[in-house]
């Protein structure tokens, strides 16, 4: 697959405030990197507790979209509406893991892991996001944490990454403070029912990317572009994530409970003080929007002066709701991102928050940038912010198009090398003090990318997209060995 124009792509990181994203030039006094000796390499041994694991989602992977019993979701309707998902493609297949779930295992087996994290789809269990649970989809769950056990790999279980029942949203979605008692509910069927064979859930993946690209930017499902209204979910999604933390503790004190965070380094484009500030906007809202209420029980300072708490519906009592004392954070990291306070098309800063690709580094196949050294930084920030919190690193990883050759070998170097620099980065904050217990790349299977389709292909297993051949990439060889002995080298 070609990459992107080379370029700098500058969009508006609220999205829907201030206009969409545009091509503009990097501003001239652009900083760079911080250190002299950029993204070197340090050997790490890991401990030998830590949780080697991978990563993948309901909806990107299961396929049986209608199987079961089984609801629409917000994805379904999204991928078959005309014109939103590159190439029409559709998770009505996916991975067929809905089938192929002992397959998986299998392979995650042979590639040494100790935790493999996957999602429920509401749907299945309430096909219309409210009342009595569907059993088949239960069931399934149910064979898959099993099958888990057996191979003696801990599951981590998302409750949502993203497939919310289409009825739902028909009655306003996370904009709706309703929803609040829907999930809250919903996720004491699911722990309730799984509780005996799981311990360690993730309540949300990745609240700001749901929120915003739903309901903002409009390019995730439901394809909203409401500003107002994704503030709102935002709130909402904090009191939903309160609540549901009460509603698990309360099926069994001992859940460890937490949720999958995307962060990315949020570093200056220069070194203005207005960028500074829009910096550190772009980290209040993009990073710890989720977080700080939580577990400081208020919201970080988002917005130049007060964050716009009317538009959110903050009404009083709320911020009691939202605080949890989350067990561990998960940590969604891919790459840093560049931030400028000046709009595309314009000389002048502004209020806004305008975000850039960086593109110092090498790029992967979908033109993100490689840069394990923010990864580090942002690790030890938020380290510092939260006071040593235990942390998971709950997705990791980069996308490469790399088919397999005459003799179905994956030689995918450049996935190697990514990771490899990642967690050398990972090795450092932790022997700096970072309590971070386990790292799970994404994917274990090369699956459905949103909007991308299967264009993106993040699997360390590549996955025949025809006929459900399955073969382990280089890549995933290279981190069977490392699994098997945490040696870094
Ligand atoms: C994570 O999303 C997800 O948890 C996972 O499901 C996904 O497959 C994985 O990472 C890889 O992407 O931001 O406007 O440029 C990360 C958030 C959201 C990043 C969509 C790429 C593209 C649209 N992703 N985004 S935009």
């Amino acid at each position: 697959m070609a990459p992107r124009l080379p370029g700098f792509s500058r969009r508006d990181f609220m999205g829907g405030l201030l206009g969409a994203a545009a091509i503009s030039t990097l501003p001239t006094h652009f900083l760079g990197a911080a250190s002299p000796s950029p993204n070197v390499f340090v050997p790490f041994q890991f401990p030998k507790n830590f949780l080697w694991g991978a990563a993948t989602a309901s909806y990107q992977v299961e396929g049986a979209w209608n199987e079961d019993g089984k609801g629409e979701s917000i994805w379904d309707r999204f991928s078959h509406t005309v014109g939103k998902v590159k190439g029409g493609d559709t998770g009505d297949v996916a991975c067929d893991s809905y089938h192929r779930y002992k397959e998986d295992i299998e392979l995650a087996k042979k590639l040494n892991l100790k935790s493999y994290r996957i999602s429920i789809s509401w749907p299945r269990i309430q096909p219309n996001g409210t009342g009595k649970p569907n059993q088949k989809g239960l069931d399934y769950y149910k064979r898959v944490t099993d099958t888990l056990h057996a191979a003696n790999i801990r599951p981590l279980v998302t409750l949502y990454h993203w497939d919310l029942p289409q009825p739902l949203q028909d009655a306003g979605g996370w904009p709706n403070r309703d929803i609040v008692g829907r999930f809250t509910e919903y996720s004491e069927i699911v722990t309730r029912a799984l509780g005996d064979r799981v311990n360690h859930w993730a309540i949300f993946n990745e609240p700001w990317v749901f929120t915003f690209l739903g309901y903002s930017r409009g390019v995730h499902a439901p394809a909203l572009k409401d500003f107002p209204a994704c503030m709102r979910a935002t709130h909402v999604v904090n009191i939903a994530q309160g609540q549901a933390f009460r509603a698990i503790k309360a099926v069994n004190s001992k859940f460890e409970v937490g949720t999958a965070f995307s962060m990315s380094n949020c570093e200056p484009a220069t070194s203005s003080p207005e960028d500074k500030a829009a910096a550190d906007r772009a980290h209040a809202v993009g990073n710890v929007w989720f977080v700080n209420p939580a577990l400081k029980g208020e919201y970080p300072k988002g917005f130049p002066g007060e964050n716009p708490y009317d538009m959110m519906g903050v009404k009083s009592g709320d911020m009691d709701l939202v605080k949890a004392p989350l067990d561990f954070l998960g940590i969604n990291y891919y790459r840093r991102q560049l931030v400028s306070a000046i709009p595309p098309g314009s000389g002048e800063a502004s209020a806004g928050v305008y975000t850039f690709d960086a593109t110092q580094g090498p790029l992967t196949d979908f033109a993100w940038e490689v840069w394990p050294d923010s990864f580090y930084e942002l690790l030890m920030r938020i380290n510092s912010e939260y006071k040593k919190p235990v942390m998971e690193i709950t997705e990791n990883g980069a996308s490469y198009v790399d088919d397999p050759d005459a003799h179905g070998v994956v030689t995918d170097d450049r996935k190697i090398t990514y990771t490899r620099g990642h967690l050398s980065a990972l090795g450092r904050a932790i022997k700096d003090g970072a309590n971070i217990r386990a790292y799970h790349h994404w994917s274990l299977l090369d699956n459905f990318e949103w909007a991308e389709g299967y264009t993106q292909r993040f699997g360390l297993v590549w996955v025949d997209f025809r006929d459900q051949r399955r073969i382990i990439k280089n890549s995933g060889h290279w981190y069977a060995k490392l699994t098997a002995n945490g040696n870094l080298t």
